[in-house]
């Protein structure tokens, strides 16, 4: 099935210069880029995206954490691109996130790291919609489709 995740490289990400580097892991991969921003976040709307961390201790810190630097926000569409996009940054704890991960290879620290993946359809959908207008997802084709095997994939969505 063809989904669409939500990804964001934190405001720590952003200032280690790692945007590219984690652009490019998605691209090698093969899902595709359909909506990409760079963002500050109010409090609005890093508290609408944290909505269910309300009650966790490390909620404040998060949203001050969130919000205190810019972020990029990007949909990338695939076959089980949650499942992929959650494969590809690695476990929360990044003491557990393996080496080839994102945070397994670029993170000490369980609130600096670096990426937020979304962790099911829902939650991707939910996401995208308070990152995103329905006209900023960018419907296209890619030449290269045929060979990464995607000849029969539906159209984006
Ligand atoms: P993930 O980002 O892997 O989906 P969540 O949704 O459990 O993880 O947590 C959201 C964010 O909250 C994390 N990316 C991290 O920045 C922060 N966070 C989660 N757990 C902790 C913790 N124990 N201490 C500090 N920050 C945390």
């Amino acid at each position: 099935m063809v989904e669409k995740t939500f990804i964001m490289v934190k405001p720590d990400g952003l200032q280690r210069a790692l945007v590219g580097d984690i652009i490019s892991r998605f691209e090698n991969k093969g899902l595709k880029l359909v909506a990409l921003k760079l963002l500050l976040l109010d409090r609005e709307r890093a508290e609408h995206h944290y909505a269910a961390h309300q009650k966790k201790s490390f909620y404040d810190a998060l949203i001050e954490f969130i919000t205190s630097g810019p972020v990029v926000a990007m949909v990338w569409e695939a076959d089980n691109a949650v499942y992929i996009g959650r494969k590809l940054t690695g476990p929360t704890t990044p003491n557990e996130a393996p080496p080839g991960t994102i945070r397994g290879d670029y993170c000490l620290n369980t609130q600096f790291n670096v990426i937020h993946a979304s962790d099911s359809v829902e939650n991707a959908r939910r996401e995208i919609d308070i990152f995103f207008q329905p006209q900023e997802i960018i419907r296209y084709d890619r030449s290269i489709k045929h060979w990464l095997g995607l000849d029969g994939m539906e159209p984006a969505l």
